[in-house]
């Protein structure tokens, strides 16, 4: 068996539980191929030569991690200017948000280059090679340009938008280009392989071979959906652990009287935080008789602090969650509890299992693993209801959850309504047909779906 090499950003120990689902999942196919995993440290050098970073090697049981630092020009051009700066607002259609002045595709091919340098010295002629997202579309590239001719593959974790979106970005072409260095590209979802077919089609002048086919340069590329899931069976046996247990059991007490509805994210904009606070509002405004019960706690994790946009929207949040709390609260009822934290993995599904209803309502988001978590979570004799966004890549298989457009306050507050009031059987047969969904299409499955199309690629030429 080819030994497999794991490519991201960051690097997770896969022997920490800590790390969760996916670093669990490719840990598991790294273990059992005595894999490779690169990326960076973490660390970054204040002072040093851009291009250049040391090579640490660790062995974490079967699999070598091998992680390299960032100088502090490479790690803001390459990471923050970039990757976050350009990419992330533009690949979640948020052409207003990306700073294309900030001049960090430079820095973003030098880290590319540097980390196909590194790279390079430790791969063996049969190893498969799997790289993750956006950080790193053209490494395949520029290890083709050293010589490298193993079979490679890329999965974007985010969506591609559509083509005249994408065609907003000054590197888009080069880019896009860059991917045919790839033996395969995985995408999220059917619509996000339907962007990239009509994209290279039209702006790169591939021949579209078939529906999953593409040629241009001399070489062949396949693309195609794999829809990431969750271990479905580690969630569910988390739910049935100590820490959730407590969790669940301590929020239904405190909430004996009240209805709650969760939400769980990153504190980001792509996830329609403020569109969701003010859908809330309107459910109370327009469905008075869920004031002193609905409650709806909003864990919001901290995330890229250092950027302004992230800045605006926490206080945007905050100032959204007081008001309503002002306008609708009473002594003995608080309408929304909204919390800018972590909450530890064990408690999770606690929090999920107490929840009546989950708002998983982004404006855009890749997949969204904790719309299958919440479904994961539930007790399937009495689960709770899904209000997931039609703009989730997971709305592609997800389709007994209340499907919403974010955007549209009103009909989202009528959705949440009829979550809170739907029948026990109606619960029971929407939950079931999704439970099944994310099991058969669990992370495993996704991991060797992936890697199985990857074995059957054939690289014409470099
Ligand atoms: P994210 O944008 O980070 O991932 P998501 O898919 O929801 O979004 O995964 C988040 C994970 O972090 C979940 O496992 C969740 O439980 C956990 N998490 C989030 N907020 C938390 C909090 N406050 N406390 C504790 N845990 C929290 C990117 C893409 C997604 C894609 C994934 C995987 O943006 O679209 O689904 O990668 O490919």
């Amino acid at each position: 068996m080819s030994r497999l090499v794991v490519v991201s950003n960051r690097v997770a120990d896969p022997r920490k539980t800590a790390a969760g689902g996916l670093a669990v999942a490719l840990g598991q196919a790294l273990e059992r191929s005595g894999g490779l995993w690169f990326g960076w440290s973490g660390h970054i050098t204040e002072g040093g030569t851009p291009g250049e970073g040391e090579l640490h090697l660790q062995q974490a049981g079967a699999v070598q991690l091998a992680t390299v630092d960032l100088s502090r020009e490479d790690h803001d051009s390459y990471y923050l200017n970039y990757s976050n700066g350009v990419l992330w607002p533009v690949l979640h259609n948020r052409l207003d948000l990306a700073d294309f002045d900030a001049g960090g595709f430079a820095g973003y091919q030098r880290v590319n280059r540097l980390f196909a340098q590194r790279l390079k010295a430790l791969l063996r002629p049969d190893d498969i090679v799997w790289v993750h997202d956006y950080h790193l579309m053209p490494l395949a590239a520029e290890l083709r340009a050293m010589g490298c001719e193993q079979r490679m593959g890329f999965f974007l974790h985010v969506p591609l938008p559509p083509p005249q979106l994408l065609a907003a970005l000054p590197e888009s072409d080069r880019l896009m280009r860059s991917l045919f260095a790839y033996d395969l590209v995985g995408f999220q979802s059917r619509n996000d392989v339907a962007h990239f077919s009509r994209y290279v089609g039209v702006e790169v002048g591939a021949d579209v071979l078939g529906e999953h086919e593409f040629r241009a340069h001399g070489k062949t590329l396949r693309a195609q959906a794999f829809p990431i899931g969750i271990d479905v069976e580690e969630f569910q046996a988390l739910t049935e652990g100590k820490e959730a247990r407590e969790m669940h059991e301590q929020l239904k007490r405190e909430y004996a009287r009240r209805r709650l509805l969760v939400g769980v994210e990153r504190l980001d904009y792509s996830k329609g935080l403020p569109q969701r606070l003010k859908a809330f509002r309107t459910l109370l405004q327009n469905y008075p008789e869920n004031k002193g019960s609905a409650t709806l706690i909003q864990i919001a994790s901290p995330s890229r602090e250092s950027v302004d946009a992230y800045a605006a929207l926490r206080s945007e949040l905050e100032s959204l969650s007081g008001a309503i709390n002002g306008e609708h609260g009473e002594l003995d009822w608080m309408p929304v509890r909204y919390i800018h934290r972590n909450v530890a993995r064990k408690r999770l599904p606690g929090l999920y299992r107490a929840a009546a209803v989950a708002l998983v309502t982004p404006l855009r988001d890749g997949m969204n693993l904790v719309a299958k978590e919440y479904v994961a979570a539930q007790d399937p004799a009495d689960p709770g209801v899904l209000v997931l966004s039609r703009f989730a890549g997971a709305a592609e298989q997800l389709h007994e959850a209340l499907l919403v457009n974010p955007h549209d306050t009103g009909r989202t507050a009528e959705t949440i309504q009829r979550a809170l009031q739907m029948p026990l059987a109606e619960r029971q047969q929407r939950h079931a047909a999704l439970l099944d969904r994310i099991r058969t299409q669990d992370v495993h499955w996704w991991r060797e779906a992936f890697l199985a199309a990857l074995r059957e690629t054939r690289k014409e030429s470099a």
